[in-house]
């Protein structure tokens, strides 16, 4: 006779543990402890069959792998994550989080959310990002892959990504609409702005050839749709691109909405480069004009958060991915970000503070020589206080 009691103590003792901040912070941010959601959050209605009929062992019948790459957003004064939930199929869905206070105690709803299909349903749907906009609808967009129909034969690993795009005023009832029209190739890591431009909604993107070869894209691109019910996407430009030898040298994707603030909009991306142990992912911010977001004003040399610890090793390691955070009235800002495609965690900030290290920091000058003198140029100062 399976005794479920031992799990649910567990479970609950894992959900309702205190997370505290580390001691050590770099002034810009700082990180909690614990990580906030995992693949043991998951609800153990998720993955038991609690019949004793049926499952007479006890088993695990439905395994959860990993919970990651998380949209946030406040919503009726809590803090809620829109997890991508992965199991150990393989599919990852979503499931919403909810926590009374930003940094603990999030507690996944009853249920995974259900996405409406489209005619071709989603093989895979994965990193939401949440933005609550202007026009009253809180948008979800997510990546949606499916099989490349143009795959030879015996090829099962071809794919194509596109943005699949829901709404809701509720985050329970979800409304599809039609997959993000572009012309330029695959896309992933689109990002609603969340006001009107000139009338039009505004679209983060970021192009690339292939499901894994970027090619000529893979870079923060920004383009307007006249209507979200036939989103397509107009006068795609790359505002942020790939640069030789930087920290997002082979790919550069935005991570949540950007956060508007009194010197413009502060912005968190995601760089990737090549070394020979893999794909390295690194956490970066810019800035743009509040009159003019495709116009870059400030981009600090390199990384804002590497991983660090037992975040370098998951599933995909050397991995730091954001694409959510949320920013409270009194200008606390709630960084959720995933390590190495496994789990969720948060570091804690002010707008504050991210416009001071934006604004403040010094840009990447693109040669060794020119890191040298920027340090020099700070000793030099740092030498007549
Ligand atoms: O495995 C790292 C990340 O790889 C992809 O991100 P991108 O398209 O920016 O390279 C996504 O699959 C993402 O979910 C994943 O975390």
């Amino acid at each position: 006779m399976p005794n479920y009691d031992a799990l649910v103590k567990a479970h609950n003792e894992l959900i309702e543990k205190k997370n505290e901040p580390f001691a050590a912070t770099n002034g810009v941010y700082t990180r909690y402890i614990n990580p906030v959601v995992t693949a043991a959050h998951a609800p153990l209605e998720w993955r038991y069959d609690l019949n004793v009929q049926t499952n007479p062992f006890g088993m695990e019948r439905i395994g959860i792998n990993a919970a990651f790459n998380a949209g946030a957003t406040k919503w009726n004064g809590k803090y809620l994550l829109a997890v991508r939930v992965e199991g150990t199929d393989r599919k990852s869905f979503f499931a919403i989080a909810e926590s009374p206070n930003g940094v603990d105690n999030f507690k996944f709803w009853d249920k995974p959310v259900v996405i409406p299909q489209l005619e071709e349903p989603d093989t895979n749907a994965y990193d939401m990002r949440l933005t609550q906009h202007e026009d009253g609808w809180i948008y979800g967009i997510f990546c949606t892959e499916r099989k490349d129909p143009n795959a030879p034969a015996g090829d099962t690993s071809m794919a194509v990504a596109n943005a699949g795009i829901v709404r809701t005023k509720d985050l329970v009832n979800w409304e599809r609409l039609p997959d993000l029209i572009s012309r330029t190739g695959q896309q992933r890591n689109v990002v609603l702005h969340p006001e009107f431009v000139n009338g039009k909604y505004a679209l983060y993107t970021r192009p690339q050839d292939g499901f894994i070869d970027v090619g000529s894209g893979g870079g923060i691109g920004l383009g307007y749709v006249d209507n979200m019910e036939n989103p397509v996407v107009q006068d795609e430009k790359i505002i942020c691109g790939k640069v030789y030898h930087t920290i997002y040298e082979l790919k550069n994707g935005l991570g949540p909405e950007p956060i508007k603030t009194d010197k413009g909009w502060l912005h968190l991306a995601h760089g990737v480069r090549n070394t020979a142990a893999g794909l390295r992912y690194t956490l970066y911010m810019f800035m743009t004009d509040l009159n003019d977001i495709a116009k870059v004003t400030h981009h600090p040399a390199g990384y804002f958060m590497a991983p660090e610890g037992e975040e370098r090793v998951g599933d995909v390691s050397n991995v730091l991915f954001a694409n959510g955070w949320i920013c409270d009235d009194d200008g606390t800002v709630f960084i959720y970000y995933a390590s190495s495609d496994t789990r969720m965690h948060v570091a804690v900030s002010s707008v504050e503070k991210l416009v001071d290290y934006v604004v403040n920091s010094p840009e990447d000058t693109f040669i060794s020589s020119g890191s040298v003198q920027t340090i020099i140029k700070q000793v030099d100062n740092n030498s007549k206080l």
